[in-house]
């Protein structure tokens, strides 16, 4: 028997937009991957001899619940229908060993994966700023996101203070006030369509994992109840025009301690792990960006640097010589991710023909130079994690259409025509609209999800090609 014993262990960074795909993804790919069937799941002849999933937290990180999201999705153990994982509250870990067979000949792999609720991408900003620069980098791109709300937002802020001043009122004491004009602002924010910059994404995805409603309406219902930030060391961004007041400094600097808190408990862990991942693998719903508009794209396009800062920038702080050795490190193209891999989910909605139109969409998102990065290999796909429809033929027309269930019962999708680049117009909302499938999830626990295109990128991450 020969064997390849030094595990080839692969961490990979899976990232995206809450909504995107991560936690669906993960399920499937380790489904097909623990109940290998090389029918349907092809990995160049090989077949999976024995395959194992890490029950123990590890690098200080839960283990990710793959069984409670399998028998979701397949309606198995308590669950009446199939149903898709409920919204990711915490950073899980998932760590899969393989043994690879392909005659007799073995490979051993390890494959690590973080699950993280995909709002936490919106902090990632932190990581290497001061409260103060995160304020400031903050404050243009939430104005460009709502504009009127942003105005409105600094000039309340500004009477709070201008009130304070004239009451000699401690401007400390302005932080839960201020917090709450926030929130307001992230209510607009909402509505606009702009969720992907929603930071503190506790207000989001709250550590308790409270459900926040998924409707403006009903969000901004919630949202009065959520701590912005850690409970009792809450902090908002702020306007400019308070972080440069010279009365404003002891405010400044208490929001600066609850930011720093935050930062360090939430942001860095994750951040840390994600560094030293080998791959990047960043779902970009190139579907529902297109359903959200001008706005939603705008939105993702904010995101996407400081998601792909990660993999770039290095932990130096805020130090002069700090910064001086991140530049100088950047210069040097350091980095450890050798692959970026944008993946662009959910496939199985688009018809056969218009499924290279996601693709193309996703690596159009990134076109622009800086973001070309210094990682080597950087390759565009699509994939659908679970197959959810079929081709079918509607009656009427003879046009070739999907089929598959939803909310309400089993018919035919909309149809839908993929642009072949993004609008060079703005496009409102719902011009690119689709309806979200149910899983066919097989009952069967050990029968593997069926799926298109999860297993090429299988075949990546395992080196097998
Ligand atoms: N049709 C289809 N829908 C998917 C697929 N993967 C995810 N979805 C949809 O996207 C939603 C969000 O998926 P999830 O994995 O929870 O996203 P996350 O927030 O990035 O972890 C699911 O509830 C499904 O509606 C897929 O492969 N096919
Ligand atoms: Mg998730």
């Amino acid at each position: 028997m020969k064997t390849l014993w030094t595990p080839n262990s692969l961490r990979v960074a899976l990232v995206g937009s809450n909504h995107s795909g991560k936690t669906v993804f993960l399920t499937s790919l380790l489904a097909n991957l623990i109940d290998h069937d090389p029918q349907t799941f092809y990995l160049r002849g090989w077949n999976v001899e024995e395959a194992g999933l890490a029950e123990e937290p590890m690098d200080g990180l839960p283990p990710f619940p793959y069984a409670k999201y399998r028998a979701e999705l397949s309606a198995a153990e308590g669950h009446p229908a199939p149903e898709w994982p409920e919204k990711t509250y915490g950073v899980s870990l998932a760590c899969l060993r393989l043994i690879l067979n392909k005659r007799h000949h073995y490979r051993l792999r390890e494959l690590e994966f973080l699950d993280l609720p995909g709002e936490l991408v919106a902090d990632f900003d932190m990581c290497n700023r001061s409260y103060e620069a995160w304020s400031r980098h903050l404050s243009p791109r939430l104005a460009l996101a709502a504009p009127d709300a942003a105005a409105r937002y600094a000039q309340a802020a500004k009477a709070l203070l201008d009130a304070a001043d004239r009451g000699r009122k401690a401007v400390v004491a302005l932080r839960p006030a201020l917090c709450d004009l926030y929130k307001q602002f992230v209510a607009v924010l909402y509505r606009a369509n702009a969720c992907a910059i929603l930071t503190p994404s506790v207000l989001r995805a709250p550590l308790d994992g409270r459900s926040v409603g998924r409707t403006p309406d009903a969000y901004a219902a919630t949202l009065p109840s959520l701590p912005c930030g850690l409970a009792g060391a809450e902090f908002c961004p702020l306007p400019d025009v308070l972080l440069d007041h010279p009365r404003a400094a002891a405010l400044v600097q208490a929001f600066a301690d609850g930011y720093e808190r935050y930062r360090r408990r939430l942001v860095l862990p994750v951040v840390s792990w994600l560094r030293h991942a080998d791959v990047a693998l960043y779902l970009v719903d190139v579907l529902t960006l297109l359903a959200g508009g001008t706005d939603a794209y705008n939105a993702e396009l904010a995101l996407a640097p400081a998601v792909l800062d990660v993999f770039r920038n290095r932990l130096f702080g805020h130090s002069f010589l700090g910064r001086q050795l991140a530049r100088a490190i950047d210069a040097l193209c350091l980095t450890h991710v050798s692959q970026l891999l944008l993946v662009a989910p959910k496939a199985d909605l688009v018809p056969p023909d218009q499924r290279d139109h996601l693709v193309a969409l996703a690596r159009r998102l990134f076109r622009q130079k800086p973001y070309a990065l210094n990682i080597p290999d950087v390759r565009a796909l699509s994939c659908a994690a679970v197959l959810t429809t079929r081709p079918a033929r509607e009656r009427a027309s003879g046009a070739d259409r999907l089929h598959a269930t939803f909310a309400d019962g089993p018919r035919l999708a909309p149809p839908l025509q993929i642009p072949a680049d993004w609008p060079a117009d703005d496009w409102p909302p719902g011009r690119y609209a689709y309806d979200e499938s149910l899983p066919p999830f097989p009952r069967r626990l050990n029968q593997p999800p069926p799926q298109l295109g999860l297993d090429d990128i299988a075949r990546l991450l395992l080196r097998l090609d």
